[in-house]
């Protein structure tokens, strides 16, 4: 800290700080408008100017570093004429509406022109009238009220990289403006909301304002990266949402999503009020007690293999702990899965293997340390947006990136290598990447050598690995697979980010081991901006893991298999529990079709869009003697249930989410529940109450998150307490224990990490005469999986209201189609119609295609051929064929 003089006043301010920053610290009020604390410092506007002693002219004090001893004078007659000339200059330009403007209250400008008692232009008022862009459904753009301090075009470029606007032109003409005058829906705006959170003044403002009276800390319920996020209430109702700078995991960030679109399906009227049992094919109201009962006195009348359960990525960790618990110890079945089996169980079991566990090693924090990205089968910026952020960010400042992808996404803008190969090929790409590295001795000898063990059966099995054949099977030149393995090998620090391109294959465990072996072989575990980095998609499917939502594990991966787990969680719960491993997620559809379950209890989970090949699940599902579904909605699942139970939404509960990089964080109960929901941990701990008697009287999450933490030693430090001063990343041992935000540091969970040699195995399905194009599915940007949320918000809806099929032009003209047409897609297993976008995206042969829309349910022509270790479905490549319709 050093000591400086502002306005005779004696302040301390630390080294590298700007003087705004100090005097704003030390409470010292200096007009400002272009300053913006997350931003790089601009001095634009002038309002800034101070006089300080040694010093010639009048330097902005939001440019200027303070040094010890420094003398700084922040009002004198010189600075108030020359900001009060500033100010002239904006106020001729700007309608002084401020009594009916919605920044009234909270808008700089007015705050600068009251402290200089300022309350019009010397200058003439200009008549100018420009025209507003209100193409986005959430904000618009009123160039009338912009001041042109340039926060808005400064935070599309430096917080979300995606420099949809900029300051164009010069003098008078110059405006925040777009690529050739666009609206801004017609631009790469990614409509995230940075750019209206940095506006001083009116120009950029969310349409449908309301003026808060409250706020709710808590945790955005969409994807992993667990953005931190402020409720924003007025009248016991979400009326807007703001970022949370002090969560460390998204530092005030948010994506679309986050930012807006969440009130409007919190307070759909279309969510579930009261428990509804169906009675003659049709649902009839029902009260909690009668729901409760039909519920318990049908689940009692079933052995334990007949019956299973899956959880829920999108409920809380206390809820999932619940759901197992009451499966295990109520149901006494291990029969119980949910979503991550569709999603990062080859993550789960390859990492396990190779590293002794199966999670992020590293954190989103210090990937701006890394040297060189390999970002692939991940579409980060529009999947986990504000990771998304932080890459384009690291990019920017000099780091590498390499995207491998069958689809040109966003992304690939920034790419230094862009590897567009074959779905399904990845082991071919990455052990060429392994066998040039070794070939080229780009290898790290001394981790491997200290740190490992297998190199020798990993190399020996790619001694005779011909490239030439790895290029011609990827459909990638060599040349630029030898370029990523060098660009990858030789940085300093290189982080691979991967998600469902690598693990929704057949061979998905196989990706995820070549994926480790590459890390292994140049030793990028271990230390910040390295590291095999997973994303986790839903917003808890971590936490769900490390609850033991899974058959074959109890809370922090305990096998049930092993005595000395067992025994501790039965002396713990006072009940014998079963020690067979369960079955997984699609052996429980197998099993129901074979009627060998009969009842299932589904909480949070919508298989009927979800799942593949939906005509199959269907017919099984209707085999079900009792099917029980707990959600937020009506959903294409709980159409077809016997009973369905209301529960409350992530905004009416308490409890703690796990995001992808393991920190464990805390919800806040903002709203009340609608009508009769209840959180599902209180309906699940009903359930085990009213079967069981006990270990299921608990008052609230806490409670339940205590029993998690003396059985789980990931988790053994973490308490509410603690995470009210701020999220933990786990291993957390003890209540000393800081969390551990970079894994395997020194040494790996298993001690030495293993090698693994891995051998190609084609895709069960590859195109043929009848079938000849390959489908791959996966997300965009404005819906979340299958759109019972984002489809319930109008602006999402706006962005994105139908499905598209991607297909690429050489593919399109060839059969015929043209951009907007409908066309016909069948599988081996079924047919969707859609529209089809001739598309620069997909590589030729490969067509795309979400999984956000009812009336398009994709999955019905998705495979479900599975991996045979983690048992994930090959979700990412199907045989099609295209037909105009
Ligand atoms: N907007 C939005 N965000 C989400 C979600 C959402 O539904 N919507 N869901 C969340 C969840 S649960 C998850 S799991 C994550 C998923 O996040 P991601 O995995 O990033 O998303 P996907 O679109 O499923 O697939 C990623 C990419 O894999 C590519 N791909 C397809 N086949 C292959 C292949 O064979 N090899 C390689 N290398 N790439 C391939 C696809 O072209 C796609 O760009 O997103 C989370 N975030
Ligand atoms: N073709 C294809 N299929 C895929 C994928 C793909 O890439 N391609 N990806 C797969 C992946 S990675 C995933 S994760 C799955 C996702 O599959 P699902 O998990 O089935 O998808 P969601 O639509 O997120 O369903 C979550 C359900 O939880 C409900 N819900 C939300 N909040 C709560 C709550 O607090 N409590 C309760 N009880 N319910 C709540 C929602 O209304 C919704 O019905 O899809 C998989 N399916
Ligand atoms: S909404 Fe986001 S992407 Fe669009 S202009 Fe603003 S900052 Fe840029
Ligand atoms: S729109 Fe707002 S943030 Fe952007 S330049 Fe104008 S006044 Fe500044
Ligand atoms: S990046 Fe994910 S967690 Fe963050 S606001 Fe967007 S959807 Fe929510
Ligand atoms: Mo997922």
């Amino acid at each position: 800290m050093i000591e400086l003089r502002i306005n005779d006043q004696v302040i301390e301010a630390a080294e590298g700080q700007t003087v705004l920053e100090a005097a704003r610290q030390a409470g010292i009020y200096i007009p400002s408008l272009c300053y913006s604390p997350d931003l790089k410092p601009y001095g634009g506007c002038r309002m800034c100017i101070v006089e300080i002693e040694k010093m010639r002219g009048l330097p902005t004090a939001c440019t200027t570093p303070v040094a010890a001893g420094m003398v700084i004078r922040t009002e004198t007659p010189a600075l108030t004429d020359a900001r009060r000339t500033v100010l002239d200059l904006l106020l001729a330009e700007h309608p002084l509406d401020c009594a009916s403007c919605v920044k009234d209250g909270r808008c700089e400008l007015q705050d600068a022109a009251k402290h200089m008692g300022i309350t019009v232009s010397r200058l003439p008022v200009s008549a100018r009238i420009q025209a507003i862009d209100d193409s986005n459904p959430f904000f618009k753009l009123d160039r009338n009220k912009c001041i042109l301090c340039a926060r808005c075009t400064r935070a599309c470029d430096e917080i979300t990289g995606n420099n949809a606007i900029e300051i164009v032109d010069r003098g008078y003409g110059s405006k925040v403006g777009t690529v050739v005058d666009r609206p801004l829906t017609g631009t790469n705006c990614a409509s995230c909301g940075e750019c209206v959170t940095q506006c001083p003044v009116a120009a950029l403002v969310p349409k449908d304002h309301v003026k808060p009276d409250g706020v709710v800390s808590t945790v955005c319920p969409y994807c992993g990266v667990g953005c931190g996020i402020k409720l924003e209430l007025s009248g016991g109702k979400i009326v807007s949402v703001s970022g949370d700078t002090g969560n460390p995991s998204s530092r005030g960030r948010l994506c679309v999503k986050g930012r807006f679109g969440i009130k409007d399906f919190v307070h759909h009227a279309d969510r579930l009020t009261t428990p509804l049992l169906k009675r003659d094919g049709q649902f009839v109201e029902s009260a909690w007690d009668e729901a409760l009962e039909y519920a318990c006195s049908r689940l009692y009348q079933f052995k334990p293999g007949e019956v299973a359960v899956i959880a829920s990525a999108k409920a809380t960790n206390e809820e999932n702990y619940l759901i197992q618990k009451f499966a295990r110890a109520v149901l006494k079945t291990n029969n119980v899965d949910h979503s991550a089996r569709l999603c990062h169980a080859p993550t789960v079991a390859g990492l396990a293997a190779a590293f002794g566990s199966g999670a992020m090693t590293n954190s989103i924090g210090d990937l701006n340390q890394s040297g060189c990205f390999f970002v692939l089968g991940a579409n980060t910026s529009e999947t986990h947006p504000v990771i998304g952020f932080g890459i384009k960010q690291a990019v920017k400042n000099g780091a590498k990136l390499i995207v491998a992808n069958p689809v040109r996404i966003p992304l690939v803008r920034y790419a230094d290598i862009f590897l567009q190969h074959h779905p399904g090929t990845d082991v071919m790409l990455l052990s060429a990447m392994c066998k040039i590295i070794i070939d080229e001795e780009l290898l790290d000898r001394n981790f491997i050598d200290s740190r490992t063990e297998g190199y020798e059966s990993l190399a020996k099995s790619l001694r005779k690995f011909d490239l030439d054949h790895a290029a011609a099977v990827t459909g990638v030149a060599l040349e630029d697979i030898r370029m990523a393995a060098r660009l990858y090998a030789g940085s300093k620090t290189a982080s691979i980010l991967y998600a469902m391109g690598i693990t929704q294959h057949r061979h998905g465990t196989d990706n995820v081991s070549s994926v480790a072996n590459l890390a292994m072989l140049t030793g990028n575990l271990g230390k910040p901006g390295g590291g095999v980095n997973p994303l986790r998609g839903q917003n808890n499917v971590q936490g769900a893991c490390d609850m033991g939502a899974l058959p074959d594990v109890f809370t922090g991966y305990q096998k049930v298999s092993d005595e000395v787990a067992k025994t501790k969680f039965e002396a713990a719960w006072g009940v014998s529990l079963p020690s067979e491993p369960g079955l997984t997620l699609l052996e429980i559809i197998d099993a129901i079709d074979r009627k060998k379950i009969k009842a299932l209890y589904v909480v949070g989970e919508n298989l009927m869009l979800s799942d593949p090949d939906i005509n199959r699940l269907k017919r099984a599902l209707e085999k079900l003697e009792l099917l029980v579904v707990q959600d937020i909605f009506m959903n294409e699942t709980a159409e077809m249930a016997h009973a369905v139970l209301p529960s409350t939404t992530f905004a009416e509960k308490e409890g703690t989410f796990t995001n992808t990089e393991r920190r464990v964080q805390r919800l806040r109960k903002a709203v009340n529940p609608v009508g009769f929901s209840k959180p599902d941990w209180w309906i699940t701990a009903q359930l085990g109450k009213r079967l069981c008697g006990k270990g299921f009287g608990f008052s609230g999450p806490e409670g339940i998150f205590e029993e998690i933490t003396t059985l789980t030693p990931s988790y053994a430090g973490i308490s509410y307490d603690r995470l009210d001063q701020g999220g933990l990343q786990w291993p957390c041992p003890s209540p000393s224990h800081p969390g551990t935000p970079i894994l395997y540091v020194g040494s790996f969970t298993r001690g030495k990490g293993v090698f693994k040699a891995v051998k190609f195995v084609p895709p069960a399905e590859l195109p043929d005469d009848t079938y000849p194009f390959i489908l791959t599915t996966g997300r965009s940007l404005y819906h979340f999986h299958t759109g019972t949320m984002t489809r319930r918000v109008k602006g999402l809806n706006a962005l994105q209201p139908t499905e598209t099929l991607e297909i690429s032009g050489v593919d399109a003209s060839n059969l015929g189609i043209s951009d907007g047409e409908s066309v016909r897609v069948t599988s081996r297993r079924g047919s969707v119609t859609a529209n089809a976008v001739v598309s620069k995206r997909p590589k030729p042969g490969t067509i795309f295609m979400t999984f956000h829309f009812p009336e398009t349910a994709t999955n019905i022509l998705t495979n479900p051929a599975r991996d045979p270790v983690a048992k994930i479905p090959e979700l990412k490549v199907a045989a099609v064929k295209i037909e105009k319709v």
